[in-house]
């Protein structure tokens, strides 16, 4: 750090800052979380400096010898973690994981059948604004109103009318079992093929807590840095058959050099998640999802469809009048970081919604269980309901004191 102090002391201060906010703050945005030093490592080291266009043992560069072992271990890892018969692990994000295959299988107009961003789906599934909404013909699904879970009756009357090429199964905000086996089914009824995106439940899938969809969708692509606890980044998983076409799109397709560096520590991370403790988080992660829902639906919270079975919950505030952003920045002020969300069928535009989305990945990383989950609901409960009311400022103080003593009984990155 010496180094980056004297060099640019502005951008050492915004890492000093950023630094402190994580530690000092309790993280329950459900997509993020904290890599391991080690991650941290080998993802800010000299292979930053290395342009490796191509693949192992086929790159446009001289001097590729030790990156195209970072890449093949990192690729032989990810096959591993997750018995995959191949793996690509260039995409730099899991948009561009998404649109690599979009690009592989897909011509401009054709139609995919994805989950409404509003009901919990991505924008990369082909919302309007983005590169997939304005190239493919896009119907979506979404869940029901009494259940608030995916309709699969309703996902298939939809393939039979609309009869799309590709079929897309993953959510970003949806807090219940995903049944790949179900979209696979209907993908075959109607000659389409099958996309599933874990980028949220990929760790759970490692772990084997949630089913894998690599036995029934052709294309599985993820990110790297949410319950997988990686550094930021995208990667395919396919079917050996798939390989040349899936690597053609990602480079030379829609990417140039790629991120050796970001490679390398996805390969440390695909190690980390390949160890018998790996697993023990993930259940850590569940067993507190589950602590923290049941504490808020005893707190008064309703939760969209009842509760969860992964590692997210969405509350809806309607009956507590008090908007997404609001709640979000009430939060954020005591220390507790989430994010707004719609809820399904949410009256709110977007930037205000109804409803907050919370996830237990980066909490559990530090070590809270189940009894400060139920700590935390309380400090959520009681914050919102104190809005507007007489006792406000006091109820934030109090909140505020209560999440620095818990980030103090649960220090992050100690050694930084
Ligand atoms: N931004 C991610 C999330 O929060 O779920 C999705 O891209």
């Amino acid at each position: 750090m010496n180094d980056l102090a004297r060099v640019d002391p502005e951008i050492y201060d915004v890492l000093q800052k950023e630094l402190h906010r994580q530690r000092y703050s309790l993280e329950l945005i459900a997509s993020e979380n904290f890599a391991s030093t080690a991650v941290l490592e080998a993802q800010g080291s000299v292979l930053t400096n290395k342009y490796a266009e191509g693949y192992p043992g086929r790159r446009y560069y001289g001097g590729c010898a030790f990156v195209d072992v970072a890449e093949e271990l990192a690729r032989e890892r990810l096959k591993k973690l997750f018995r995959a018969e191949h793996a690509n692990v260039q995409p730099h994000s899991g948009c561009q994981a998404n649109m690599a295959v979009y690009f592989a299988v897909l011509k401009p107009g054709d139609t995919i059948l994805s989950m409404s961003l509003a009901h919990g789906g991505h924008l990369s599934h082909g919302h309007k604004v983005t590169f997939s909404g304005q190239t493919y013909q896009v119907v979506s699904y979404g869940v029901s109103q009494e259940t608030e879970r995916i309709d699969y009756d309703a996902v298939r009357s939809l393939a039979l009318e609309h009869k799309p090429r590709l079929i897309i199964g993953g959510a970003s905000a949806y807090p219940r079992i995903i049944d790949f086996e179900k979209f696979r089914k209907i993908a075959d009824e109607v000659g389409a093929l099958l996309m599933a995106d874990i980028a949220h439940i990929a760790g759970l899938v490692a772990a084997d807590l949630h089913p894998s969809p690599i036995p029934w969708a052709q294309f599985t692509t993820t990110t790297t840095h949410k319950t997988l606890r990686g550094p930021r980044g995208g990667a395919i998983l396919c079917a050996k058959s798939y390989a040349e076409v899936i690597d053609k799109s990602v480079f030379p397709g829609i990417q140039g050099g790629p991120l050796m560096h970001v490679i390398a520590a996805k390969a440390v991370a695909f190690q980390e998640a390949l160890c018998s403790e790996f697993v023990q988080y993930q259940k850590r992660i569940l067993e507190n999802a589950r602590a923290l829902a049941q504490a808020l639906s005893e707190k008064g919270f309703r939760l969209v469809s009842g509760g969860t079975d992964n590692h997210l919950m969405l509350i809806d505030l309607t009956e507590h009048k008090i908007t997404g952003l609001d709640a979000e920045r009430k939060l954020e002020a005591v220390g507790i970081t989430v994010n707004k969300n719609a809820i399904p069928f949410d009256p709110k535009k977007p930037q205000i919604t109804s409803g907050i989305r919370i996830g237990t990945p980066a909490v559990t990383t530090r070590g809270l269980g189940p009894k400060e989950m139920e700590l935390l609901a309380d400090i959520i409960a009681r914050v919102i309901e104190s809005v507007g009311t007489a006792q406000e400022s006091s109820v934030m103080t109090e909140a505020k004191s209560t999440v620095r003593q818990i980030c103090e009984h649960f220090p992050l990155y100690s050694g930084l």
